[in-house]
């Protein structure tokens, strides 16, 4: 039986999860979930307890988080391309800014991008400042981490890179990269990675609905056109 991806096109994480099953051409069906749609979202909470997108289903289990999704196909449907180093201390590091970019990249980007879905009135500017300031400071932390690497964890192409690329792709409209040249020849790199290039031409009908769309580049809107 094959794997149920339950996810949707446009949610970073979401896409974290499609470039690492991309990476090994793992088979999978995939579902989309309207979290909007109340019966929909009262069944996906017997998937993911936390309404979070997305979610892998193996037969009877659920897996949920997305750091945890990437390591259960590594186990159970491995591939020629590993996303988590085989020798300890590399895969410490995979493991180290996998979370770095879910905690530091991911997280404000949310913070900011929710921010603008909010009503007048009920918005808060303090959290979205120190949000931006946030990922100013994490821009400088991966600028610095990728000087002379190619990818976040060496010179291959880890779990570390699935969490960076959908982060980083939202982060640049609303925080550009600037002065820091290392992470934004990295962001470029990510945006060529095939497995990237093919979350994003699938994201792409779905730009529209980005609340931040009106700070999308061309090449964005049209990517894979
Ligand atoms: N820590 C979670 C985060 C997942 C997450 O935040 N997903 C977002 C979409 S990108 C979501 O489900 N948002 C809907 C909600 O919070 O109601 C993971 O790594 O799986």
């Amino acid at each position: 039986m094959a794997l149920i991806f339950h996810y949707h096109p446009l949610s970073s994480f979401c896409q974290k999860v499609l470039i690492a099953l991309h990476e090994n051409g793992v088979p999978f069906e995939a579902r989309i979930v309207n979290l909007g749609d109340p019966d929909a979202r009262a069944a996906y909470l017997k998937v993911s307890p936390m309404g979070k997108i997305p979610a892998l289903q193996d037969g009877e289990r659920s897996i949920i988080e997305t750091s945890i999704q990437i390591e259960y196909v590594e186990q159970h449907y491995p591939g020629a391309a590993p996303l988590l180093p085989g020798e300890p201390d590399m895969q410490l590091q995979a493991r180290l800014w996998d979370r770095l970019f879910d905690l530091y990249v991911e997280l404000p980007m949310q913070k900011i991008v929710g921010d603008r879905l909010r009503p007048e009135g009920e918005r808060d500017p303090r959290g979205v400042a120190e949000a931006r300031e946030g990922l100013k400071a994490a821009y400088a932390m991966i600028d610095g981490r990728l000087a002379g690497r190619t990818w976040a964890a060496g010179e291959a192409f880890s779990i570390a890179d699935c969490a960076a690329a959908p982060g980083l792709f939202f982060t640049s409209m609303l925080e550009p990269f600037g002065a820091f040249p290392n992470l934004t020849a990295y962001f470029e790199r990510l945006l060529a990675r095939p497995s990237f290039d093919r979350a994003l031409r699938e994201a792409r009908p779905f730009f529209q609905y980005f609340p931040y769309y009106d700070a999308m580049p061309a090449r964005f809107r049209d990517w894979g056109a």
